[in-house]
């Protein structure tokens, strides 16, 4: 049997690096580190070594198309294909910024959204049977929806949404901040939650379509929370430690072979959530 291996966007720092430092010590294969920039890459590859741990790396901007399809490429040709791909990488501008609204949307679900769309295109086809797919989405997702008009949430909520509707949605969100008509329009004033309410849908949209086209393959995919914590992003206030945070997302990465749930769920301290 061909080794395993499981990869992780966005495990420089923060939540992916925890993730990946549990994964060392759960995983049964090969684990990747992945950033955007191999310095801090390969860096944190040595923090890890340091614990006694034994990652490896690859180069992975997500917001680079010519970067994912060389990772693609490159899992495809040395391991047949992905067991455990973690969507974590993601940013936020901070609640003190002062940037207009309309460029954090458009900069904010670049990565969170559109990027992380292009992840999953190109790497699902080579995710192997038995595979997990975890993207990291958040609460602040789900508060958004509810705060989004009854039309957007009966389309966000509706099984009959395709990714094209999906991607068409995201897209009216960034262009009516643009003309400043996103509260007319029905979206509430979080670039962030919006992102991520739409990371939510997409996860929920490709699990379906995963068991349609892919019925005997048993792949799980979901998205999950993965709590308040302390990071870069959230700061020294939030409540869990990385290792915490890294919980979930690591518990639907190792969900075991067989599982048939969850999946196409939102989850949260391993819990599947209501949509
Ligand atoms: P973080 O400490 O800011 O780490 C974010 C990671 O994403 C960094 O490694 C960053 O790389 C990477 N990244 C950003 N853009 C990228 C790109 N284009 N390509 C590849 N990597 C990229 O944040 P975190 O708190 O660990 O967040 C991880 C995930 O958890 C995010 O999706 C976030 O939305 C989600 N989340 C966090 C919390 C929380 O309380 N912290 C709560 C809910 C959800 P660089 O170092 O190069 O910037
Ligand atoms: O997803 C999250 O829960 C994180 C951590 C909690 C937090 O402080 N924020 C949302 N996340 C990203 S950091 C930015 C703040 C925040 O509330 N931003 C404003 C917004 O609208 O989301």
């Amino acid at each position: 049997m061909s080794t395993k291996v499981a990869i992780v966007t966005g495990s420089n720092k923060g939540i992916g690096l925890a993730i990946v430092r549990a994964l060392c010590k759960q995983f049964q294969g090969d684990v990747f580190v992945t950033a955007r920039d191999s310095g801090r890459g390969q860096a944190a590859v040595e923090s890890l070594v340091s614990e006694g741990l034994n990652p490896m790396f690859q180069q992975l901007d997500i917001n680079d198309l010519n970067s994912i399809t060389a990772a693609a490429n490159f899992f495809k040709q040395k391991y047949g294909g992905v067991d455990v791909l973690i969507n974590n990488a993601g940013i936020a501008f901070k609640v003190a910024d002062t940037a207009p609204f309309a460029v954090q949307a458009e900069v904010t679900l670049k990565t969170n959204f559109f990027a992380t769309r292009d992840m999953l295109t190109h790497f699902l086809p080579i995710i192997k049977p038995g595979g997990r797919v975890v993207n990291v989405s958040s609460s602040v997702g789900s508060r958004a929806l509810n705060l989004c008009s009854p039309a957007l949430q009966e389309r966000f909520r509706s099984k009959d949404l395709t990714e094209e509707e999906l991607l068409g949605l995201m897209q009216r969100f960034v262009q009516e901040t643009k003309d400043g008509k996103h509260k007319e329009g029905g979206w509430p004033e979080t670039a962030y939650g919006v992102s991520k309410t739409g990371l939510t849908v997409l996860s929920m949209i490709l699990a379906r379509r995963l068991s349609k086209e892919r019925p005997n393959d048993q792949i799980l995919l979901n998205a999950c929370c993965p709590g308040w914590v302390r990071t870069d992003m959230a700061g020294p206030k939030a409540t869990k430690s990385p290792d915490e945070g890294a919980v979930t997302p690591v518990y639907l990465a190792l969900l075991p072979q067989g599982a048939t749930e969850p999946h196409g769920r939102f989850v949260s301290e391993k819990q599947v959530q209501p949509w």
